[in-house]
């Protein structure tokens, strides 16, 4: 994306996987974990409920006032509603960084380059170990990807290890976490790769508009 101006819209962070893949679950660790240093805005969206938006309120990891519920009822102009609801979160409480999860769908539908500036993809590692193999444009394409709930990969057979090596070979060597967010096992290191793209970008950017402009 080239020179994003990150006042007018924070660093955008999209969280994407299957339903029930552990999504607002991550979010939810995500926003403990940041919340008390970081100026965060979150939208959610769902096609009718907001039960993840009052999941994330009932917690108390978020205030309301710094949260959007977008409920898309099916209609394919959801980027477009995740944008009204930034803007207006940009307008009502000035975020530094932005947490959106994404409608969970599947993982063919690759994730808006224009409105994501980092995208994490969310799988549920109880799916099995060919969740990571045969999955699409969103668990290639991401910029981390989150294999969550390996406390239950045992359980239907699937080794972490092997997993880890099909990620690494499928995603050409973009980062993988594993987590347990729903414990918070493993949510430090996808802090840690948040935190580093984002003052990547932020560096960019500003180099960005110091260069020279061609006249
Ligand atoms: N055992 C286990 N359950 C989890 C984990 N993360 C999430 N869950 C549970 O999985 C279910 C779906 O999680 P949720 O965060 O709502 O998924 P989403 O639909 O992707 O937002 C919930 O009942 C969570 O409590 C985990 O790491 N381990
Ligand atoms: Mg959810």
């Amino acid at each position: 994306m080239s020179e994003r101006d990150f006042t007018t819209r924070a660093f955008t962070v999209g969280f994407s996987g299957p339903p029930g893949s552990g999504k607002t679950s991550l979010l939810l660790a995500l926003c403990r974990a940041l919340g008390g240093d970081v100026a965060l805005g979150v939208v959610t969206t769902e096609l009718t409920t907001t039960e993840d938006a009052e999941r994330l309120v009932g917690a108390r990891v978020v205030p309301a006032e710094r949260l959007r519920a977008v409920t898309t009822g099916g209609s394919p102009s959801v980027d477009a509603a995740t944008l009204r609801a930034i803007d207006e979160l940009m307008r009502a409480v000035r975020p530094e960084l932005v947490l959106v999860e994404r409608l969970g769908g599947s993982l063919e539908v690759a994730c808006s380059a224009e409105l994501f500036d980092y995208v994490v993809c969310v799988v549920d590692a109880a799916g099995g170990e060919q969740v990571i193999r045969k999955g699409g444009a969103v668990l290639t394409d991401a910029d981390l990807l989150v294999v969550n709930k390996t406390d239950l990969a045992a359980l239907v057979g699937a080794q972490p290890e092997r997993m880890a090596a099909d990620a690494l070979a499928r995603r050409a060597g973009k980062p993988t976490s594993f987590t347990q967010a729903s414990s918070g096992v493993g949510v430090e290191e996808v802090v840690s790769h948040l935190l580093g793209a984002w003052r990547e970008a932020v560096l960019r950017a500003a180099q960005g508009f110091l260069q020279p402009k061609p006249s």
